[in-house]
């Protein structure tokens, strides 16, 4: 079973195994968690996404999978790089947001992560409603038993409420 934790901050703030970033397929950066995620890290996870993308992810990380990387100056073994989906209004694209959870459990378990820190993966710049991207998250992984404790971080009061309302 896997213990199932809300924390209301900073997900850059978490002294865990692994943090998840909630990225783009080009690995490379930009705003929101993995903008905040770089910054204090520091540029080796920027090196180690390079890297990665020179050599068997050329085209990018495909949404919906993962991919780990050094966790730089944080205060975590690694970083475990997730792309969501774009939420859509006409398409069905749960299945995806699902697989980065349940991806991102894999990659940092087979490393030997414990504890995973997780944000609402893309429930900011990628517009997925709360509330369903809550849903998506907690049931997924309480379906998962790869690691001991997953801790979900939420930015702000709304988000914490979305996720502990699933936990009721
Ligand atoms: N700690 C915890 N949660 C945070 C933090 C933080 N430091 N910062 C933001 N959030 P987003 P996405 C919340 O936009 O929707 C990037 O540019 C935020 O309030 O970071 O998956 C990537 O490069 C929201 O609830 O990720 C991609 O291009 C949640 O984290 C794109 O954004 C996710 O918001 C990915 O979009």
């Amino acid at each position: 079973m896997t213990a199932i934790e809300l924390v209301r901050g900073d997900l850059t703030r978490e002294s865990v195994d692994a943090i998840v970033n909630a990225a783009n397929s080009s690995l490379l950066g930009g705003g929101g968690v993995d903008g905040a995620i770089h910054r204090r890290g520091g540029p080796a996870i920027l090196e180690d996404c390079r890297r990665l993308r020179a050599a068997h992810l050329g085209k990018g990380l495909p949404t919906g999978q993962a991919v780990a990387t050094t966790a730089g100056e944080l205060d975590a073994r690694w970083v475990v790089h997730t792309v969501g989906p774009v939420f859509s209004a006409t398409e069905d694209r749960s299945g995806l947001l699902a697989s980065c959870y349940r991806e991102s459990l894999r990659v940092a378990g087979e490393l030997g992560a414990r504890t995973v820190a997780f944000p609402a993966i893309s429930t900011g710049v990628y517009g997925w409603p709360m509330d369903d991207g809550a849903r998506i998250a907690v049931e997924t992984v309480a379906a998962d038993t790869t690691v001991e404790e997953v801790r979900f971080v939420l930015f702000d009061e709304r988000a914490y409420e979305a996720f502990a309302a699933q936990l009721r």
